[in-house]
């Protein structure tokens, strides 16, 4: 597999999120964001590690656009602190915040960089929290003013825009199971945060599409997974089908087609929790045209019937003998192939772009200064060559952003679970490299097709 197997404008990057990689957390104006309040709370993270300090990007951003470069990424994929550009959650901007992204995106754009940035990558400013968070109706107009100060200031410049990443996540994890901010642990907030999610999405999208800037593309970020039902009974079938709606079909259906999968949306109202649609949202939900969908894509799930989760009535179990990552993530590339035909079959040919897959390893071997890391080159070689099956079976994959450029706070696992291409030495905040980002930068240094 060569670059020159994949088309010349193919985008390749690396993606990163703002609390995981920032730090300078109450600095130069930024305000708390739900994620400073969690840590606080006694176990919510492993070892009460924050994202306080991070990679310190936020004062090494020169150090760290100098490492896309020698990487030779043609995109950079980031995410916007809705905290540090607008600390209030609404109206008032805060220059020193949007001078720091202006600083980026131009340090991006001088090395020969596309900037691709993600609104929301769950960092929420406290002050919306405490006025009702996602589970307020009224974060649906939040999102769409704050999305449209964000086109104002950057849109000239930036031509990928993504509005959510991983939705799924802040509706569940975060409202549901609580194991993220703001760690809530209530079906029927989960519920209304799915829905003013995707509401606010459709929002942002037809903002962008008004804006005078909004020439370039834009589009969601989903996590999914191939759904693999254990055996062949038909109860395991059922029950893949169920895993299918709560975690991929509840979030695809709206931002796709424009409505939400019956079958799903019948099981959260015979809980008591029924998505809360009003008048016109789903015309709205209709409106909003994507440019791409942003997938990420880690591992499969292997379902079975059984009421480890209560309200859809399934169970996952992990392949004996597979191999995993660190985060315990079946290592399946085959699943990327799977997932992208799916997509295809179920919801056309939309332009797709990989916004994330990369895997955390222990990352033990280290030779002279490079981590020796080859579990994760193999990773990256695999599913690329996964992704160019894609490509040869003509599913229009037009990029892959490796998660993540740097070692970074991996939410509740603190800083236990290094993902990067680069080793971050938190003690020093030295980076080094991977083998896995040698490999990646020598793969980049090929010839691109003519
Ligand atoms: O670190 C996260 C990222 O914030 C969202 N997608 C999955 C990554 C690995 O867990």
């Amino acid at each position: 597999m060569k670059r020159s197997d994949f088309s010349a404008d193919f985008l390749w990057g690396a993606a990163t999120a703002a609390y995981q990689i920032e730090g300078a957390a109450l600095e130069d104006g930024r305000s708390a964001c739900i994620w400073d309040q969690f840590a606080t709370i006694p176990g919510a993270t492993r070892d009460g590690h924050s994202g306080a300090v991070a990679c310190d990007h936020y004062h090494r951003l020169d150090e760290d656009l100098d490492l896309l470069q020698a990487l030779g990424v043609n995109t950079y994929r980031f995410s916007i602190s809705w905290s540090r550009v607008m600390p209030s959650g609404q109206a008032t901007l805060n220059p020193a915040g949007v001078a720091f992204y202006n600083r980026l995106i131009d340090g991006l754009l001088a090395r020969g960089i596309q900037p691709a940035a993600t609104l929301y990558h769950w960092d929420l400013p406290q002050q919306l929290q405490d006025q009702g968070g996602w589970v307020a109706r009224d974060s649906v107009a939040w999102f769409e003013a704050y999305a449209k100060a964000m086109f104002d200031c950057f849109a000239d410049r930036v031509k990928i825009w993504f509005t959510h990443n991983e939705p799924w996540v802040v509706a569940w994890a975060g409202h549901y199971i609580g194991r993220h901010a703001p760690g809530m642990t209530d079906l029927n907030a989960a519920v209304r945060v799915t829905h003013h999610l995707n509401l606010s999405h459709a929002h942002a999208v037809a903002a962008y599409r008004q804006h005078p800037q909004g020439n370039g593309k834009i589009g969601a970020v989903l996590n999914l997974y191939p759904m693999v039902p254990a055996s062949e009974a038909a109860e395991d079938h059922a029950a893949a089908r169920r895993a299918d709606g709560y975690h991929n079909r509840l979030f695809l259906d709206p931002v796709l087609l424009g409505n939400y999968p019956a079958d799903t949306a019948a099981i959260l109202a015979q809980a008591n929790a029924a998505l809360p649609i009003e008048a016109g949202d789903l015309a709205a939900l209709a409106a909003a045209r994507s440019d791409f969908l942003g997938v990420n894509y880690y591992f499969r799930k292997v379902v079975l019937a059984g009421d480890a989760h209560p309200v859809f009535r399934f169970a996952e179990t992990k392949p004996p003998g597979a191999p995993y990552t660190a985060m315990d993530w079946e290592v399946w590339p085959d699943g990327l192939v799977d997932l992208l035909r799916r997509l295809r079959t179920d919801y056309g040919d939309m332009p797709i772009l990989i916004t994330e897959n990369g895997a955390a390893f222990a990352d033990e071997t280290i030779i002279g200064d490079v981590v020796q890391d080859e579990d994760r080159r193999e990773f990256v070689a695999t599913h690329l060559e996964a992704a160019l099956r894609a490509v040869h079976e003509g599913i229009p994959l037009q990029g892959y952003y490796y998660w993540s450029l740097l070692d970074n706070f991996e939410w509740a696992h603190g800083y236990h679970k290094r993902f990067g291409l680069f080793r971050v030495d938190y003690a020093t905040q030295k980076r080094s490299w991977k083998s896995s980002g040698q490999w990646y930068r020598d793969f980049l240094r090929s010839p691109a097709k003519d």
